[in-house]
């Protein structure tokens, strides 16, 4: 691995499902990377010294450009280290079921579904500052009864997608999803959400969803959690740092990437007069919408926007990919969009 890599930091938590995704990622093709641990619930003071104030977690920096959303953040990780044998798939079809896969997990229901099978007695969920934050984050709040009315569609959800797994993508007994001798990105796109719940004492009715109705899922699951392990004991132990060590190393690193430039041609920039420099806001969509990042605008391409927010400390790039968030003049956004 060369030494001239630009460093990564990565921000989370232990227990985020999402967080997970990158955390595997980076253990199984082996990039070192150093964390910076957050709490669960806001504020997270360590992402506002960076001028972030996007609520959600992972949030990961390669040298002084910052990336939102775990889509971007491992097609972006995808791009470094050539050096080293990618996660992803080359061949068309491969990467189409790879993207599909993605899809499903995170805008086709699967996540949140998961979300809605978790515990309602979990003493976390029961904190009402947990509460709280996580009406701010999904914006709805539900009561124990409207959350129990939901649940057996979430447990069907969840059924379905076993069940397309175990009789389609894993029928033949392969090991893994695209018939590789290695977990591939495909097996982190398809098996996350069903991971968590898999580890969650009470999420699954087992009548319903359990190893004997679906052996070749669990059997992957099992298999992919071994190899997760494998990959994380074979590497250096990752550093953890504090926040403010954390901006001191995105502060002192070179900017990963060139900085681009709008493509005026867009039919978003032109519909809302968007061009480089012009003051803008970013939001996600679904969730933690509340949270809008204010910067300049540095680029706009079909698949992601760059920004720069203002922030005293450390002038970094904010990226987020196009898919997911919502990009507007500041002044309108200002004025309740
Ligand atoms: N689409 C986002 C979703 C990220 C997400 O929802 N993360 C959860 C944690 S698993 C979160 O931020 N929860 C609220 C919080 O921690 O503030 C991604 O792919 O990164």
């Amino acid at each position: 691995m060369p030494q001239s890599e630009p460093p990564i930091v990565l921000y989370h938590y232990a227990y985020s499902p999402f967080a997970r995704r990158v955390v595997w990622y980076l253990h199984l093709r082996g990039i070192p990377y150093t964390q910076c641990l957050q709490p669960p619930i806001l504020p997270r003071p360590d992402l506002a010294r960076l001028g972030i104030k996007y609520r959600r977690i992972p949030v990961l920096s390669i040298g002084r450009d910052v990336y939102l959303d775990t889509r971007l953040i491992i097609q972006k990780l995808e791009q470094l280290y050539p050096s080293v044998p990618n996660l992803g798939a080359s061949d068309a079809e491969q990467k189409a079921v790879e993207r599909l896969l993605e899809h499903l997990s995170i805008d086709g229901g699967v996540f949140s579904a998961a979300m809605r099978l978790i515990p309602a007695d979990l003493p976390l969920l029961k904190d009402p500052k947990f509460q709280k934050d996580r009406a701010d984050f999904t914006g709805e709040r539900l009561t124990r009864g409207d959350a129990a009315a939901l649940r057996p569609e979430a447990v069907n959800e969840i059924r379905l997608v076993m069940d397309l797994l175990e009789t389609t993508l894993l029928a033949d007994g392969r090991e893994w999803i695209l018939k590789t001798d290695k977990p591939s990105l495909a097996d982190i796109e398809a098996v996350w959400p069903l991971h968590w719940l898999a580890g969650m004492p009470g999420a699954l009715p087992a009548d319903q969803v359990s190893a004997e109705r679906f052996p070749r899922v669990y059997g992957w699951i099992a298999r992919f959690q071994k190899a997760a392990s494998a990959a994380k004991a074979a590497q250096p132990k990752t550093p953890t740092v504090s926040g403010e060590q954390a901006q001191d190393i995105i502060a002192k690193a070179p900017f990963n990437e060139e900085e681009g430039d709008v493509d005026v041609g867009d039919g978003l920039a032109t519909f809302h007069g968007l061009a480089k420099g012009r003051k803008v806001a970013l939001w996600p969509t679904d969730t933690g919408a509340n949270h809008k990042d204010v910067g300049r605008l540095v680029s706009l391409t079909p698949a992601e926007v760059v920004i720069e927010p203002e922030a005293e400390g450390v002038q970094v790039r904010l990226h987020a990919p196009r898919h997911g968030f919502r990009v507007r003049p500041a002044v309108e956004a200002a004025a309740n969009l």
